[in-house]
Protein backbone atom coordinates (compact mmCIF):
# COMPACT_ATOMS: atom_id res chain seq x y z
CA UNK A 1 0.00 0.00 0.00
CA UNK A 2 1.29 3.57 -1.38
CA UNK A 3 1.41 5.98 2.25
CA UNK A 4 2.47 9.41 2.91
CA UNK A 5 6.01 8.16 3.24
CA UNK A 6 6.15 8.22 -0.62
CA UNK A 7 5.80 12.34 0.10
CA UNK A 8 8.84 12.14 2.63
CA UNK A 9 10.79 10.42 -0.42
CA UNK A 10 9.30 13.19 -2.95
CA UNK A 11 11.10 15.70 -0.37
CA UNK A 12 14.41 13.72 -0.51
CA UNK A 13 14.18 13.31 -4.27
CA UNK A 14 13.26 17.38 -4.00
CA UNK A 15 16.80 18.32 -2.74
CA UNK A 16 18.26 16.25 -5.15
CA UNK A 17 16.46 18.41 -7.86
CA UNK A 18 16.90 21.67 -6.28
CA UNK A 19 20.49 21.68 -7.24
CA UNK A 20 19.33 20.38 -10.92
CA UNK A 21 16.96 23.48 -11.23
CA UNK A 22 19.56 25.68 -9.48
CA UNK A 23 22.30 24.75 -12.38
CA UNK A 24 19.20 25.34 -14.86
CA UNK A 25 18.75 28.71 -13.77
CA UNK A 26 22.26 30.02 -13.51
CA UNK A 27 22.24 29.12 -17.86
CA UNK A 28 19.43 30.92 -17.96
CA UNK A 29 19.97 34.14 -19.89
CA UNK A 30 17.00 36.05 -19.04
CA UNK A 31 17.96 37.14 -15.56
CA UNK A 32 14.44 36.77 -14.01
CA UNK A 33 14.29 36.32 -10.82
CA UNK A 34 12.43 32.98 -9.96
CA UNK A 35 12.48 31.49 -6.13
CA UNK A 36 15.38 29.18 -6.39
CA UNK A 37 13.32 26.09 -3.98
CA UNK A 38 10.93 25.76 -7.03
CA UNK A 39 10.65 22.98 -8.91
CA UNK A 40 10.44 23.66 -12.66
CA UNK A 41 8.16 21.62 -14.40
CA UNK A 42 8.39 23.33 -17.93
CA UNK A 43 8.10 25.91 -20.33
CA UNK A 44 6.80 26.61 -23.69
CA UNK A 45 7.41 29.81 -25.96
CA UNK A 46 4.77 30.82 -28.89
CA UNK A 47 4.96 34.11 -30.70
CA UNK A 48 7.50 35.32 -28.90
CA UNK A 49 5.73 34.93 -25.57
CA UNK A 50 7.58 32.45 -22.57
CA UNK A 51 5.33 30.51 -20.23
CA UNK A 52 6.95 28.71 -17.31
CA UNK A 53 5.15 26.62 -14.94
CA UNK A 54 6.23 25.64 -11.76
CA UNK A 55 5.50 23.44 -8.51
CA UNK A 56 6.78 23.60 -5.19
CA UNK A 57 7.54 19.70 -5.08
CA UNK A 58 8.06 17.21 -7.78
CA UNK A 59 4.33 16.43 -8.44
CA UNK A 60 2.55 13.33 -7.23
CA UNK A 61 -1.24 12.39 -7.19
CA UNK A 62 -3.07 14.88 -5.13
CA UNK A 63 -3.13 18.99 -4.67
CA UNK A 64 -0.24 20.66 -6.24
CA UNK A 65 0.00 24.80 -6.40
CA UNK A 66 1.20 25.40 -10.32
CA UNK A 67 2.94 28.63 -10.47
CA UNK A 68 3.50 30.40 -13.68
CA UNK A 69 5.60 32.72 -15.34
CA UNK A 70 4.94 34.82 -18.72
CA UNK A 71 7.47 37.38 -20.31
CA UNK A 72 8.20 38.63 -23.61
CA UNK A 73 11.86 39.74 -24.73
CA UNK A 74 13.04 39.09 -20.73
CA UNK A 75 10.42 41.31 -20.18
CA UNK A 76 7.58 40.02 -17.64
CA UNK A 77 4.10 40.38 -19.15
CA UNK A 78 2.10 42.13 -16.68
CA UNK A 79 -1.84 41.02 -16.15
CA UNK A 80 -1.91 38.40 -18.23
CA UNK A 81 -5.01 35.60 -18.09
CA UNK A 82 -3.71 32.68 -18.14
CA UNK A 83 -5.54 28.96 -18.63
CA UNK A 84 -4.85 25.78 -17.96
CA UNK A 85 -6.37 22.44 -17.76
CA UNK A 86 -4.37 19.03 -16.58
CA UNK A 87 -4.76 16.35 -19.41
CA UNK A 88 -4.03 12.69 -18.78
CA UNK A 89 -4.24 10.96 -22.24
CA UNK A 90 -4.80 7.21 -21.78
CA UNK A 91 -5.28 4.59 -24.40
CA UNK A 92 -9.21 5.00 -25.64
CA UNK A 93 -10.19 8.41 -24.27
CA UNK A 94 -8.46 11.88 -22.16
CA UNK A 95 -9.60 13.06 -19.35
CA UNK A 96 -8.93 16.86 -17.24
CA UNK A 97 -8.95 16.98 -13.33
CA UNK A 98 -9.88 19.77 -10.94
CA UNK A 99 -7.67 22.74 -11.11
CA UNK A 100 -7.78 26.27 -10.70
CA UNK A 101 -6.69 29.08 -13.32
CA UNK A 102 -4.25 31.85 -11.40
CA UNK A 103 -5.89 35.05 -11.16
CA UNK A 104 -4.00 38.22 -13.28
CA UNK A 105 -1.98 39.42 -10.46
CA UNK A 106 1.39 37.47 -9.30
CA UNK A 107 1.38 36.20 -5.26
CA UNK A 108 2.84 38.83 -3.88
CA UNK A 109 4.93 36.91 -1.81
CA UNK A 110 6.50 35.06 -4.71
CA UNK A 111 6.04 37.38 -7.55
CA UNK A 112 4.70 34.09 -9.29
CA UNK A 113 1.06 33.67 -10.60
CA UNK A 114 -0.10 31.05 -8.58
CA UNK A 115 -3.34 28.43 -9.36
CA UNK A 116 -4.07 24.86 -8.25
CA UNK A 117 -4.51 21.17 -9.61
CA UNK A 118 -5.27 18.08 -8.52
CA UNK A 119 -3.51 15.05 -10.02
CA UNK A 120 -5.95 11.74 -10.03
CA UNK A 121 -3.70 9.14 -11.42
CA UNK A 122 -0.17 8.38 -11.70
CA UNK A 123 1.52 8.37 -14.84
CA UNK A 124 2.65 5.42 -16.13
CA UNK A 125 1.07 2.22 -18.00
CA UNK A 126 -2.10 3.72 -17.67
CA UNK A 127 -1.30 6.99 -19.71
CA UNK A 128 0.41 10.50 -19.55
CA UNK A 129 -0.05 13.67 -18.24
CA UNK A 130 0.08 17.56 -19.44
CA UNK A 131 -1.09 20.78 -18.48
CA UNK A 132 -2.43 22.49 -21.54
CA UNK A 133 -1.86 26.58 -21.00
CA UNK A 134 -3.67 29.63 -23.39
CA UNK A 135 -2.63 33.16 -22.11
CA UNK A 136 -3.94 35.78 -23.46
CA UNK A 137 -1.74 38.77 -23.07
CA UNK A 138 -4.81 42.34 -22.60
CA UNK A 139 -2.00 44.32 -24.22
CA UNK A 140 -2.37 42.61 -27.44
CA UNK A 141 -6.11 42.09 -28.31
CA UNK A 142 -6.85 38.83 -29.79
CA UNK A 143 -3.40 37.32 -29.51
CA UNK A 144 -3.59 34.19 -27.87
CA UNK A 145 -0.92 31.87 -26.86
CA UNK A 146 -1.29 28.14 -26.85
CA UNK A 147 1.16 25.66 -25.63
CA UNK A 148 1.56 22.03 -23.83
CA UNK A 149 4.00 21.05 -20.67
CA UNK A 150 4.19 17.44 -20.22
CA UNK A 151 4.34 16.93 -16.33
CA UNK A 152 5.11 13.47 -14.46
CA UNK A 153 2.65 12.20 -11.68
CA UNK A 154 3.57 10.03 -9.40
CA UNK A 155 1.80 7.45 -7.10
CA UNK A 156 0.32 8.39 -3.75
CA UNK A 157 -2.74 7.75 -1.75
CA UNK A 158 -3.88 11.69 -1.61
CA UNK A 159 -6.46 10.95 -3.94
CA UNK A 160 -9.60 8.71 -3.99
CA UNK A 161 -11.85 8.95 -7.11
CA UNK A 162 -15.55 6.77 -6.24
CA UNK A 163 -18.64 6.34 -7.69
CA UNK A 164 -21.60 7.09 -5.51
CA UNK A 165 -24.72 4.93 -4.54
CA UNK A 166 -26.44 7.04 -7.59
CA UNK A 167 -23.63 5.77 -10.03
CA UNK A 168 -21.44 9.74 -10.01
CA UNK A 169 -18.31 9.21 -10.14
CA UNK A 170 -16.94 12.00 -7.35
CA UNK A 171 -12.96 13.11 -6.62
CA UNK A 172 -12.02 13.54 -2.54
CA UNK A 173 -8.83 14.96 -2.01
CA UNK A 174 -6.57 15.07 1.41
CA UNK A 175 -4.92 18.36 1.68
CA UNK A 176 -4.06 18.17 4.47
CA UNK A 177 -1.74 17.13 6.55
CA UNK A 178 0.62 16.27 4.22
CA UNK A 179 3.38 16.19 7.00
CA UNK A 180 1.59 14.91 9.61
CA UNK A 181 2.67 15.14 13.15
CA UNK A 182 1.84 13.48 16.45
CA UNK A 183 -0.84 15.60 18.07
CA UNK A 184 -4.03 18.26 16.70
CA UNK A 185 -3.48 18.55 12.46
CA UNK A 186 -5.11 20.95 10.54
CA UNK A 187 -7.32 18.50 8.37
CA UNK A 188 -8.46 19.61 4.58
CA UNK A 189 -10.32 17.50 1.96
CA UNK A 190 -12.12 18.95 -1.19
CA UNK A 191 -14.31 17.46 -3.04
CA UNK A 192 -15.06 17.60 -6.72
CA UNK A 193 -17.78 16.33 -8.78
CA UNK A 194 -16.73 14.23 -12.14
CA UNK A 195 -19.41 15.84 -14.68
CA UNK A 196 -17.90 15.13 -17.64
CA UNK A 197 -14.04 13.73 -18.53
CA UNK A 198 -13.31 17.49 -18.84
CA UNK A 199 -15.71 19.16 -15.98
CA UNK A 200 -15.03 18.94 -12.46
CA UNK A 201 -17.29 21.12 -10.70
CA UNK A 202 -16.68 21.46 -6.86
CA UNK A 203 -18.93 20.02 -4.15
CA UNK A 204 -20.09 22.62 -1.81
CA UNK A 205 -22.88 21.13 -0.34
CA UNK A 206 -21.48 17.92 1.04
CA UNK A 207 -21.48 16.47 5.21
CA UNK A 208 -18.73 14.55 6.52
CA UNK A 209 -18.56 12.02 9.06
CA UNK A 210 -14.80 11.84 9.77
CA UNK A 211 -12.92 9.14 12.09
CA UNK A 212 -9.36 8.85 12.45
CA UNK A 213 -8.64 4.64 13.06
CA UNK A 214 -5.60 2.79 13.90
CA UNK A 215 -6.24 -0.30 13.00
CA UNK A 216 -3.33 -2.42 14.30
CA UNK A 217 -4.19 -0.86 17.95
CA UNK A 218 -7.65 -1.17 17.07
CA UNK A 219 -8.48 2.38 18.64
CA UNK A 220 -9.24 5.85 17.33
CA UNK A 221 -8.67 9.16 18.75
CA UNK A 222 -10.52 12.30 20.37
CA UNK A 223 -11.12 15.97 20.13
CA UNK A 224 -11.45 15.36 16.10
CA UNK A 225 -13.12 17.77 14.50
CA UNK A 226 -15.19 17.10 11.07
CA UNK A 227 -14.45 18.97 8.19
CA UNK A 228 -17.02 21.79 7.50
CA UNK A 229 -16.84 23.66 3.66
CA UNK A 230 -14.96 26.72 3.92
CA UNK A 231 -14.84 27.97 0.04
CA UNK A 232 -14.84 26.25 -3.57
CA UNK A 233 -15.36 22.58 -2.15
CA UNK A 234 -12.56 23.01 0.31
CA UNK A 235 -13.67 21.49 3.72
CA UNK A 236 -11.97 22.22 6.86
CA UNK A 237 -11.52 20.23 10.24
CA UNK A 238 -8.81 18.79 12.55
CA UNK A 239 -7.62 15.19 13.16
CA UNK A 240 -5.75 13.94 16.33
CA UNK A 241 -3.03 11.45 16.10
CA UNK A 242 -2.18 10.77 19.62
CA UNK A 243 0.36 8.84 18.61
CA UNK A 244 2.61 7.92 15.91
CA UNK A 245 2.03 5.17 13.29
CA UNK A 246 -0.31 3.68 10.84
CA UNK A 247 -4.26 5.57 10.58
CA UNK A 248 -6.64 5.49 8.44
CA UNK A 249 -8.75 8.71 8.02
CA UNK A 250 -12.54 7.30 8.14
CA UNK A 251 -14.87 9.64 5.91
CA UNK A 252 -18.72 9.00 5.83
CA UNK A 253 -20.14 11.29 3.05
CA UNK A 254 -23.48 12.59 2.29
CA UNK A 255 -25.41 15.28 0.21
CA UNK A 256 -28.40 16.21 1.64
CA UNK A 257 -29.96 12.83 2.00
CA UNK A 258 -28.21 11.32 -0.74
CA UNK A 259 -24.58 9.10 0.76
CA UNK A 260 -22.19 9.78 -1.59
CA UNK A 261 -20.01 7.39 -0.26
CA UNK A 262 -17.27 6.14 2.25
CA UNK A 263 -13.69 6.89 1.68
CA UNK A 264 -10.50 5.68 3.45
CA UNK A 265 -6.92 7.33 3.48
CA UNK A 266 -3.98 5.23 4.81
CA UNK A 267 -1.66 7.56 6.78
CA UNK A 268 1.61 6.15 8.22
CA UNK A 269 4.32 8.18 10.07
CU1 LIG B 1 -6.39 8.77 -16.24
Amino acid sequence: MFTIKTLRLSGLLFLVLTVAVSCNSSDDETGLFIEPEFYKLGEFTADGITVAAYSEVPLAMGYHHIFFEVHEDEVLVERPEIIFTPIMHMEHHSHASPHQAPPDKRDPDIGLFRGWAIFTMPSGMMGNWEMAVTVHDPETPGRDIDGVIEVEIAESAMVRSFLADSGERYVLTLVQPDDPQTGLNDLVVALHHRETMMHFPPVTGATFAFEPWMPSMDHGSNNNVEPVHESEGFYHGKVNFNMTGDWELRFDIHQGDEHLGNVDFAIDF
